[in-house]
């Protein structure tokens, strides 16, 4: 009999979408979006519906896989876990915990997943991952400023009367803020996007604002000089809930419009107009997330969150400077779950740098990795490096759906089950505030198991079974016991299917704020604590200005697939290389063309497409493509951090091109 069954959508987005899934004699034929759900209103995109491939495709890794002599040979589970058990416990006897490396990143937003964590640090300690490729420098500079880093509730954009997308491709990576942006249209709502790339989104704006890679904090510094000049900053808000005013001013002051102007792209008049914007309020700001990949990126965010404070946007409904929603995994009790406590040795890596920190001979060895949702060789910057590093590791296990550029180097694979094969719950951090519940729908295909079930198996052979003697619901229960004095519990969410969780829906509206002053801090008293320099200032990318490599490249995410996730399962070998009209006219080419795009860390080649109206110097080629697909962006990006945060700078990258 076929039935639909409500479920979530796992991925790493925005949208954190509830589901109506289509079961038939255990297998699932169709995901659709749930009509019920407050925020995702039965909206989903490709990625939700291709989960239906993700699960029943013949690409699957179905049985734990060994290298043996170079070739992937199936060998059982008990002979896969007592393998890897014993190379740990041995590993753990001549060196120490952090000889074990876990890679992982965010490829699944289920609560369970967490438990990696758990095994851990019951393990004693590993080198852990810290930092990330995504938000980082973003998410410091917010906490910097306001204490934390919150939204607004999506419905509150139709208080706004000006809404300005700085930088977030919300056709393709945040549909339901496109969705409202139509209708905020319709209501008469003015619409900007400031955006290097002109995209889907921006061919809905009122005004679009081709501005130069990496150069928004100027930009905002320009709006605010011209807020300061008309006398139309918040003098209210400067003088009762801000701090380190007066030393802000002065960079105001410093830097000339003119010098503004160049750098930016941005012409004066449009300058002037964005003030009106800013002034003429309430005006919502939402950023995304590839503004912030370059070293400057902390500062781009903190300059951008002084534009929203400082003309009186910020603690209003229709406002707000929305990035992140932290509060809502804030609200889990990752502590109780993960045994924190238990930790005894552990070393960092930067995500971003893991390779070089892999490679070198300092302190000690690695000897073995697990990855486990991630897929570190198409989604780490300087992919050779990354592939030098992970090549070297003596013991790589892969905790996997599909045989990965990653995989692919493992020396065991363990095959694990995908979001309809297994129960947890879901949400994002990201946009709404809905935790979503996924059940588990279908047996797994082949004998691929649930993380929870690998991490439970190995740490019963490594001798600390006794903290993971418990069912999948058990667990989640213990994520959920703070919230439990609020009402919100698992029995309710599984029969509910979503529930909000307890997240303000106009952040700061009583002007109070997270930061060691409560105000809202221009200079940050959190950063000089910690020795950092806490004045803002503007700062240069990393990569700028360089005569060799004329052209920035972004890597922005690609519509179809979430990061590497489906290229193949659309079978999409063909790089599209973006470039402006400008650089086509330069170069002589059109669409179709074929072209190498290089610099020091390696090249990619691939076919043009002309972008219109984009910026002049700017190319952009899709993240997520695997080595089977014409290969991973990456080649080309830095593994540098940002200067606030521990962010990836992937989008701080200078590129040259030639024809072939
Ligand atoms: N379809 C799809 N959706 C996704 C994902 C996916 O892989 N595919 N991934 C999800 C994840 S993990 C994330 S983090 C989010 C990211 O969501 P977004 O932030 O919307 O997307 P990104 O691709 O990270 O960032 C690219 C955007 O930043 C712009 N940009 C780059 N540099 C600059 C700059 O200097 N200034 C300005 N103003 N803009 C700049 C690019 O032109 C592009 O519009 O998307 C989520 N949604
Ligand atoms: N150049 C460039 N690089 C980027 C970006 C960019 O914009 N440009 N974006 C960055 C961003 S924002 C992010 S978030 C990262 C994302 O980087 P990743 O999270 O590494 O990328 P994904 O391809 O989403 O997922 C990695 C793997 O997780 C597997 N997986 C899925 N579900 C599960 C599960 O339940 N368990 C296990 N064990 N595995 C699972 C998938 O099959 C996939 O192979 O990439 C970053 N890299
Ligand atoms: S990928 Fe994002 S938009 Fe698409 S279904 Fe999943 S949560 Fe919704
Ligand atoms: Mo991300």
């Amino acid at each position: 009999m076929q039935e639909k069954k409500i479920s979530a959508c796992p991925l790493n987005c925005w949208d954190a979408c509830s589901f109506k899934v289509t079961v038939k004699d255990d297998r699932v034929l169709k995901v659709d979006g749930n009509k019920d759900h407050p925020e995702t209103q039965g909206n989903i995109c490709s990625r939700g519906r291709m989960l239906e491939a993700r699960t029943n495709s013949d690409l699957r890794i179905t049985k734990p896989l060994k290298k043996v002599a170079d070739e992937f040979k199936s060998i059982s589970w008990g002979q896969a876990l007592d393998e890897i058990a014993e190379k740990m416990r041995d590993i753990k006897k001549i060196h120490d915990p952090t000889a074990v490396f876990h890679s992982h990143d965010y490829s699944n937003n289920g609560l369970l997943k967490n438990l990696d964590q758990r095994f851990f640090n019951c393990y004693g300690g590993l080198t852990e991952v810290v930092g990330s490729l995504c938000w980082g420098a973003g998410i410091e500079a917010q906490i910097w400023d306001f204490g934390n880093s919150e939204s607004h509730a999506p419905k509150d954009l139709f208080n706004s009367k000006h809404t300005v997308i700085w930088g977030r491709n919300t056709a393709s990576t945040n549909i339901h803020l496109f969705s409202h942006l139509i209708e905020a249209k319709k209501r008469g709502i003015h619409v900007t996007v400031i955006d290097p790339l002109n995209h889907k989104t921006t061919r809905i704006a009122d005004m679009y604002v081709a501005v130069r890679p990496g150069m928004d904090g100027l930009l905002a510094i320009g709006i605010l000089k011209e807020l300061k000049r008309m006398n139309l900053l918040d003098l209210n808000f400067i003088e009762h809930y801000s701090y380190g005013f007066d030393e802000f001013e002065n960079i105001l002051d410093e830097i000339s419009m003119s010098e503004i102007v160049a750098s930016t792209s941005v012409a004066e008049k449009t300058i002037t107009k964005l003030a009106a914007i800013y002034s003429g309020g309430p005006t919502s700001t939402y950023l995304g997330l590839g503004l912030q990949r370059y070293a400057n990126g902390g500062h781009t965010i903190r300059l951008i969150d002084a534009l929203v404070a400082l003309s009186g946007n910020v603690g209003i409904k229709g406002g707000g400077a929305n990035y992140a929603n932290l509060p809502v995994s804030q609200s889990f009790d990752m502590k109780n779950l993960t045994l924190s406590s238990k930790k005894v040795q552990k070393r960092t890596f930067t995500r971003m740098n893991q390779a070089e920190e892999i490679l070198s001979n300092e302190g000690t060895p690695i000897k073995m990795a697990f990855v486990s949702r991630g897929n570190p060789l198409t989604q780490l910057p300087d992919t050779n490096r990354v592939e030098e590093a992970f090549t070297s590791i003596e013991t790589l296990v892969v905790i996997d759906q599909f045989m990965t550029d990653t995989a692919q180097i493992a020396d065991y694979i363990l095959p694990c089950t995908t979001v309809f094969e297994e129960e947890d719950i879901y949400h994002a951090s990201m946009y709404h505030s809905y935790v979503n519940y996924g059940p588990k729908l279908v047996a797994a295909i082949g004998e691929a198991k649930s993380d929870r079930w690998i991490w439970t198996e190995l740490a019963k052979r490594l001798g600390f079974g006794d903290e993971f003697s418990y069912s999948d619901v058990e667990f989640i229960k213990m994520g959920l016991k703070s919230l439990e004095k609020k009402g919100i519990t698992f029995e309710r969410i599984k029969q509910e299917g979503f529930i909000k969780l307890p997240v303000q829906d106009v952040p700061w509206s009583d002007f109070h704020f997270k930061t060691p002053t409560g105000k809202y801090e221009l200079t940050s008293i959190r950063a000089i604590n910690e020795g950092k320099e806490g004045k803002l200032t503007f700062q240069y990318p990393l990569e700028f200005d360089q005569k060799e490599y004329p052209y920035h490249l972004l890597s922005k995410h690609p519509e179809r697939s979430n990061h590497s996730q489906n290229y193949h399962l659309i079978n999409d070998d063909q790089v599209i290389i973006e470039i402006s009209e400008k650089i086509a006219k330069d170069h002589l080419l059109q669409d179709d063309d074929r072209i190498v795009v290089h610099n020091d860390r390696g090249e990619i080649q691939g076919h043009v497409k002309i972008m219109k109206n984009s910026h002049a110097d700017t190319i952009n080629i899709d993240e997520g493509r695997s080595k089977p697909f014409g290969g991973s962006v990456n080649i080309l990006t830095h593994s540098g951090q940002s200067k606030i945060g521990l962010g990836g700078i992937q989008y701080d990258c200078l590129v040259n091109i030639r024809k072939i």
